[in-house]
């Protein structure tokens, strides 16, 4: 998709902050620094749209992003940042729960996870909350430019065997620093988009 006018539309905290258009959302999960505002950025060409940081815990609102009048990519805070106060996860968890569970514009679902690594407790967690939200869902394995081009692929799918033992998810790497695998995702949100 060639993005034209990307806009920020508004930092929310409660639902009623919420765009009360029509337009589907396209939400990002994902842990505390795996990436999520980079792949917003990166998947419409722009370097700052939405604020991203080396320090876990950057994002702390509800973004909305307009995309052309089109979608809205939504960026939400990251979960399981440790040096975040207990009190501070619980009320990422809830934010994170409340605009799943409040809005009924999600169109899909992209659950960004480390390539490198095993999902953790919370991924798990997170993922079983996805499954049973029923929305349609994609799981995308960033910082793919972290490990060697050959072993992507097989990457994936061991990393998909753990979190998706169904195996019936779609699963597709990403990378925001080498900006490689965009088309392939682009593909998906527009098959998602055209249903
Ligand atoms: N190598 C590499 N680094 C990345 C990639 N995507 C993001 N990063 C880096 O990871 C860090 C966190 O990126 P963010 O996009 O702010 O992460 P986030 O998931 O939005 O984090 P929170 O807002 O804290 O939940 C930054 O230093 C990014 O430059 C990637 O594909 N490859
Ligand atoms: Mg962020």
């Amino acid at each position: 998709m060639l993005v034209k006018n990307p806009q920020f539309e508004i930092s929310a905290v409660s639902p009623k902050q919420y765009p009360q258009n029509d337009l589907p959302q396209i939400v990002l999960v994902g842990k505390s620094n795996v990436g999520k505002s980079s792949f917003i950025n990166t998947m419409i060409n722009r370097k700052k749209l939405a604020r991203t940081s080396s320090e876990p815990g950057k994002t702390r609102q509800i973004n909305f992003y307009n995309i052309d009048q089109k979608f809205y990519f939504v960026d939400l805070p990251g979960y399981g940042y440790s040096k975040m106060s207990k009190q501070e996860q619980v009320k990422v968890g809830e934010f994170i729960e409340e605009y799943l569970s409040k809005t009924n514009k999600i169109s899909l679902i992209i659950f960004l996870i480390d390539i490198r690594h095993s999902p953790t407790e919370n991924d798990k967690l997170m993922y079983n909350y996805i499954i049973n939200t029923k929305r349609p869902f994609l799981l995308v394995a960033n910082k793919a430019d972290k490990i060697a081009p050959t072993k992507v692929l097989d990457t994936c799918l061991s990393l998909q065997k753990e979190i998706n033992p169904l195996m019936d998810a779609t699963i597709l790497p990403f990378s925001s620093e080498k900006k490689i695998y965009t088309d392939e995702v682009w593909n998906f949100i527009e098959m998602i988009l055209r249903t």
